[in-house]
């Protein structure tokens, strides 16, 4: 008998979301309890759909840690009843919510996946069926028995990536995400070619979520002629515990005492600081010039080749577990799942 593998569809919001209404002409929330009805494509899938939205869907501007915890305890209820889970959210976060699900969702065992879309579902010229589909297949592939993917990844535009290695880089085009520093983990073209060697492995330990994220954080990019006033008043901000720096090429900044200092002071009082490329691809590697040796003296964390957008939910993710300052570096400068390279 043929083995039907059960897919939860959650909506939390999104222009993939939306049809235009025929009377007004403005796009509308689709009521996704009648996905069946609008995409007929779905029931010649060989899965079982479920869908479950968010009561009040978001554009994803407004997504937050609260709504990542959300999504992961919808994830959690629903773990052992499904085979596979499809995440619809809006492009704009997506990476973001990508990687912070990728922490918070421990020891997965069963393909995550987010999609979204640039146009509505309801547009003639959609890109939202073809996310949908190809997202509700990759999640339902299925090898003796046992899902293929394992992690949380995103689909956008006939490539299936590792979800914490990507970022948005157009709001114009279909192809809209990339993922800099690690290839794709699928491509969808007259077959869907999974490339397997990429793929993350389960530990074989139990499932379980963390929903404490620190928010107190912060990023800051830099460019030639940031002040010390402007460095001062933000490292000095009530609460703040990590920030994200971004720097120049492989990891370079002004070597000058004042900038140096600021740094410095924050660290003392346990802040902690990780150095992520300002470049879209390629690694921090402090110490290759001068002007990255100091950072490395003075304590700064490697964020090596991780997006900003891994950085940041990262630092929620660590901090939210009260790691000993002593052993915060080692936890971030390793892998967790698979969002830098060692
Ligand atoms: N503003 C939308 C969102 O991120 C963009 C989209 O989904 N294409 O919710």
């Amino acid at each position: 008998m043929q083995f039907n593998p059960n897919i939860l569809l959650i909506y939390t919001g999104g222009t993939i979301g939306m049809v235009k209404d025929l009377k007004s002409g403005a796009l509308k929330a689709f009521n996704f309890k009648k996905l069946l009805q609008r995409i007929p494509e779905l029931k010649q899938l060989d899965c079982n759909i479920e869908t479950v939205s968010f009561d009040m869907p978001i554009d994803s501007s407004n997504m937050n840690p609260d709504k990542w915890a959300k999504i992961a305890t919808l994830i959690e209820e629903n773990y052992s009843s499904f085979d596979g889970f499809v995440i619809l959210h809006g492009s704009d976060t997506m990476s973001y919510s990508a990687s912070a699900l990728s922490f918070m969702l421990q020891n997965l065992a069963k393909p995550v996946v987010f999609t979204g879309s640039q146009l509505p579902i309801g547009d003639l010229r959609t890109d939202a069926k073809e996310n949908l589909i190809t997202a509700i297949q990759i999640a339902s592939l299925t090898e003796n028995g046992q899902p293929v993917i394992k992690e949380v990844c995103l689909y956008f535009e006939y490539k299936l990536y590792r979800g914490n290695r990507t970022t948005k880089i157009s709001a114009e085009v279909f192809n809209a995400f990339t993922s800099p520093n690690y290839p794709a983990l699928a491509e969808s073209g007259v077959h869907l070619k999974v490339n397997r060697d990429l793929l993350l492995q389960s530990n074989g330990k139990e499932f379980t979520i963390n929903k404490a994220m620190d928010s107190n954080v912060v990023i800051i990019k830099l460019f030639p002629g940031i002040n010390s006033n402007v460095l001062n008043s933000v490292f000095n901000s009530p609460g703040l515990k990590g920030v994200v720096l971004e720097t120049y090429g492989s990891g370079n900044a002004p070597t000058d005492i004042y900038f140096i200092s600021v740094l410095q002071q924050a660290i003392q009082k346990g802040i902690h600081i990780v150095n992520v490329t300002q470049c879209s691809g390629g690694s921090v590697n402090m110490g290759h010039y001068e002007t990255s040796t100091l950072l490395k003296e003075i304590g700064i964390i490697s964020g090596k080749d991780i997006t900003t957008e891994a950085a940041i939910t990262k630092l929620m993710y660590l901090l939210g577990q009260n790691i000993p300052a002593s052993q915060f570096r080692s936890y971030f400068e390793l892998p967790i799942c698979g969002e830098l390279s060692e």
